[in-house]
Order: C-alpha cells, then structure tokens, then sequence
C-alpha cells in the first residue's frame, strides 16, 4: 500500500457523515448548506443560459431567426432576471463565502446555523415562483420592472416575478446578517482584524450591501404590486406618481447590487493572486479598506443609470464625478494583485488562468464604465449594445471568472479530491476566448448605434453578430466542460490531501473534506496571513 493510500483510510467527514435526503435537506452544517446553493444555482445558471443561447440564435439574423419580438422580450427578461437574481447575487457568498467563512475563522459553523438553513428554504421559494413565472407565460419588463410597464400597464406575469424576487431579497439580508456576526463574533484566538484573509474583508462589505441595500429594491418591488392592485398612485403620472421615482429607487439599491455581484470575486481574486504567485499580497491593508470603500462609494452613484431620464444637469454632474470616484479603489486593488505578481513564482493552474483572466477583462469592464459614466459619451451609447458589453465584461468577465476560479481552488477542499488539471486549463482558456468573441463585438454594435432588446437589426450590424453569436456557442462550450470533469472528479477524482496547492490559510490546515465540525480542536492563531516568503525561505533552508 502506498502512502497515499494509508493516507485516505476510511474517516467521517462532513460528506459521508450520513447519506440520507434528509440529513441533506435539514442540514445546519454550512458546508452541506453551500452545496445546496452549489446545486440550486447551478441549475438557475443553466436555464438563464438557454434563454442567452435562444437570443443569440435569434440575433443571426436581421429580421430575427426564431422568436417574435414578444418571445424575445421575455427571453432577456428572464435571462437578466435569473442571471442576476438567482445566479450571480447568491454565487460566491451563498456558496463559497457558505463554506469558507468559518473554516477561513477557525469557526465550527456560522454563528446562526438554522438561520443559515432557512436562508435556503426562502431563496428556493423566491426562486420557484420566478421559474413558476416562466412556465405560466414569461415576463416582458426586463431584469429592472420599469414602470408604467411592470405596475399598471402589465400584461405578463410580473406580479409573480417580482414576488419571487422580493422574497429570494430575504435570504440575502439573513445571509448578510449572519456573516457579519460570524465574522465578529466568531474568529478564531489570535485571528486579528488585520490577518483575516481578503476574501473574509470581500464578504463582510458584500454582506454590509446585503443588509442596507436589498430593502430598498424589496420595498421597491412591493410598491408596484400595492400599485398595480390598489392603483395608489405612486408610479402613474395620472394618479399623480412619477415613473422615475421607481428608477431612483430600483438603482439604489441595483448599482450596489453590481459590486455585491463583482466584490466577492475581488475577494477570491486575492486569494488566488497571492497563492500562485507565491508571495505575499502588496498592499494588505490597501486591499481590505478599498472593499469597504467600493460598498460605500458604491451607494452613491445610482444616478448614472439616469443621465437621460429627467435628472438636473448638476445632479448628472455630482453622480458623474462620485461613479468615476469608485474607479479609484477598483483600481487600487488592480494595481496590488499586479504587484503581487511582480517577480513572484508564478504557476498556471487553472485557476491562475481564471485569476488572471478576471483582472484583464475586469479592466475592459471597468475603463468603459468610465465611458458611461461621462455624462456626453453615455448620451451616445445609452440603452445600446455598449452597455450590454460592460456590463457582460464586469459580470460574467469579472464575477463569473472569480467565481469559477474560487470554485476550482477551493474544489480539492470541498470535495476532498482533484480534477483532471489540463481539461480545467483547456477550459479555462476556452472560456477567455469565446467570452471576447461574444462580448467585444458588442462594443463596436453599441457605439454604432444598435439599441438593446430588440429582437431585429438593420441589416449592417449582421457581420459583428454572427460573430457575437459563433462566439457564444464557444463559450457555452466552456461551461459545459466543467460541469462535466466537475461531476466525475467529485466521485472519481485522485484524492487530494489537505494542502494541494501548498496554500497558506486556515482551511488549508484542516483535513479535505474537512470534518464536521471543521477542525479537530480550535486553531490558534500566531501570524500575519499570507506568509508565503517565510515559506519560501524554510524551503531554502530545508
Ligand atoms: C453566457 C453567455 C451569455 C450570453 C450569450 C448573453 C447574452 C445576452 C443577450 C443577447 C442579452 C440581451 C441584450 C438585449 O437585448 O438588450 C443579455 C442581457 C443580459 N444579460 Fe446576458 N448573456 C450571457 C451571460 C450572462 C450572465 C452570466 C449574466 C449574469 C450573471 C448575464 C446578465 C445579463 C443581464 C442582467 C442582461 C440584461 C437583460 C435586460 O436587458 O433586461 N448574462 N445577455
Ligand atoms: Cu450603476
């Protein structure tokens, strides 16, 4: 027998502890509670993926392949819908965030575990009743229920969705809840503020976001159907309300919402950056405040999205100059992980690849959303193909690259096992190239002046999308591989050890899968984090 045979002989952990349904289903443990999440996301991802493939293939052609214009209103409705709602704003905190947090605190669980669970139980609600939506006939307002469309005027089903939405609101705030807490309350002896890994600084200003922000956009949801059902006038000019008003409010809470979706990515960026770099990150204390800096510039900027929709033109210049204000601690954390890389030892695993395809593509995304923010530019390129462009770059460039990074990283701890690392890279690079190919050309339909959500072009723009749409069957290639070598490493995979990746960090000193109380007796904390030059010198000693 060799030894890393002995090395796997029979043990309990969190995974086989009990294989009932119902230790599943009423699990407190977060690990079980993040592969919940893992599952249930997985599958919104895959539905708001079709309705993308089905609008693509429609965009082959100018006057439209498929759809009527009608299908195609409520296919972007529910793909920005489920992407945004049920995929991205849950993805790394419920599930990564759910799993590491308190092993990454030395903790035995989050500090409310049966909250945790419930957290689960109303994020599903939410989410049937937005798939309930779907199966009774769609939704046609798009991801952001403008009125007068989505109260008085609605001929969809928009009470359903938003009801999903406003109720899947709440798993958020309890999420957000309980990670402050956990964080505060629950760090293990010795684990200072200032030695918490990024990615616990990343959670802990999503979680902030989380907790102030989802009641605006959950009350402003409610408002539309007291709106639409007792017609109180709040959004109708005639009954003397003001459409706007809804936007106002709808943003407030939605432009923070964008960083609740990219600053969790942030966070695992850091990780990944330090860890195959094999250096210690510059700029520590930079790196944390910038995430606490972003949450809040963050909830400042929400008129941007209203430049061309009845706005003074001084409140147009104070939202122009405080959105161009966030770029600064983006860009503080850019220029960091940069440094971090500066003659560090750097190793391409796959998620390196993702780590550094996030921080080009973030960067695209970022710089246009300087464009947008002038308030000139945005005149030209408004509710045009630009926007979709950034906001792809930022969402699925920036927030899906970390969150399959964080994935394939954390995976040999999850799963206690390893996947096959040259398909990952293949992947990861498929991944890379089909996203430009879909999402560049856009930038160039944009600012030729092809609008959005429209389900015909004239016929000039039909070159760009032929090529956005080959490009997208190349990147939904690159998700589906995953998902594939994902599944079988989790029950055929080599198995991994506790520490595959030499990774400094708490969870890497305990066993993969981890037990089910994380450690075997409460870790004791005595360094700063990150120390990996203290590593290299032991390795040059050794
Ligand atoms: C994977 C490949 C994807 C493709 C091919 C794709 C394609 C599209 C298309 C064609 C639109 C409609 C644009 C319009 O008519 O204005 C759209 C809108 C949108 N997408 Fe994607 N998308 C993809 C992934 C994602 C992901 C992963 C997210 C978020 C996690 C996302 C979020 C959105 C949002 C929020 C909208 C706005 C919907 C609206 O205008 O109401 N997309 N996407
Ligand atoms: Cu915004």
């Amino acid at each position: 027998m060799s030894s890393a045979e002995v090395a796997i002989e029979p043990r309990i952990h969190y995974l086989n502890v009990d294989y009932s349904i119902k230790s599943w289903l009423l699990t407190t443990d977060h690990k079980r509670i993040a592969w919940l999440y893992l599952m249930s996301i997985t599958f919104f991802f895959t539905i708001g993926g079709l309705a993308a493939t089905l609008m693509r293939l429609n965009l082959l052609e100018p006057q439209g392949l498929l759809v009527e214009p009608e299908t195609y209103n409520k296919l972007f409705s529910i793909h920005g819908i489920i992407m945004v709602f049920l995929f991205l704003v849950p993805s790394i905190p419920a599930v990564l965030g759910n799993f590491l947090l308190p092993i990454m605190l030395g903790a035995r669980d989050v500090a409310f575990p049966r909250l945790n669970l419930l957290s689960w139980y109303i994020f599903m609600t939410g989410g049937s009743l937005v798939i309930y939506a779907v199966i009774a006939g769609g939704v046609d307002t798009g991801w952001t229920f403008y009125t007068p469309l989505s109260s008085l005027y609605l001929n969809t089903h928009v009470m359903a969705a938003a009801g999903g939405v406003f109720i899947a609101g709440f798993s958020s705030i309890l999420t957000g809840l309980n990670f402050v807490v956990t964080i505060h309350k629950m760090r293990a002896p010795g684990l200072t503020w200032f030695r918490l890994p990024l990615f616990v600084w990343s959670m802990y200003a999503a979680s902030i976001i989380f907790i102030i922000g989802t009641p605006v956009i959950a009350i402003s949801l409610a408002l539309i159907v007291i709106e639409h059902f007792f017609h109180v006038g709040l959004f109708d000019p005639a009954l003397g309300g003001d459409p706007v008003l809804f936007q106002h409010l709808f943003w407030f809470y939605s432009h923070p919402a964008v960083y609740v979706m990219v600053l969790p990515s942030m966070g695992v960026i850091s990780e990944l950056i330090t860890a195959f770099s094999k250096k210690k990150i510059f700029g520590y204390h930079f790196v944390a405040f910038s995430s606490i800096a972003i949450a809040a510039i963050g909830f400042l900027v929400w008129g941007h999205h209203m430049f061309v929709s009845s706005q003074s033109v001084y409140a147009g210049l104070v939202f122009s100059a405080l959105s161009m204000a966030v770029a600064i601690p983006s860009a503080i954390k850019v220029f960091n992980w940069t440094a971090t890389l500066y003659k560090g030892s750097i190793s391409y695993e796959a998620p390196m690849l993702y780590a550094l395809g996030f921080i080009g593509l973030f960067t695209i995304g970022g710089l246009t959303g300087l464009y947008l923010a002038s308030i000139g530019v945005d005149q030209h390129v408004h509710d045009t193909y630009f926007v979709i462009a950034h906001f792809h770059y930022i969402m699925v460039g920036g927030a899906v690259m970390g969150y399959l990074g964080g994935i394939h990283y954390w995976w040999p701890k999850m799963t206690g096992r390893l996947y096959p690392d040259g398909w990952a890279r293949v992947s990861a690079i498929i991944i890379f190239i089909g996203f430009n190919l879909t999402f560049f050309p856009q930038f160039i339909l944009g600012y030729l002046g092809m609008p959005r959500r429209y389900a015909v072009y004239p016929a000039e723009f039909h070159t760009l999308n032929v090529v956005s749409t080959a490009g997208a069957s190349i990147l939904g290639l690159g998700y589906v591989i995953p998902l594939i070598y994902l599944a079988w490493s989790a029950r055929y995979g080599p198995i991994a050890g506790p520490n595959p990746w030499k990774a400094t960090g708490l969870e890497w000193t305990t066993t993969s899968p981890p037990p089910t109380h994380n450690f075997e007796e409460t870790p004791v904390v005595t360094e700063e984090p990150y120390g990996y030059d203290r590593l290299a010198e032991e390795i040059q000693v050794a």
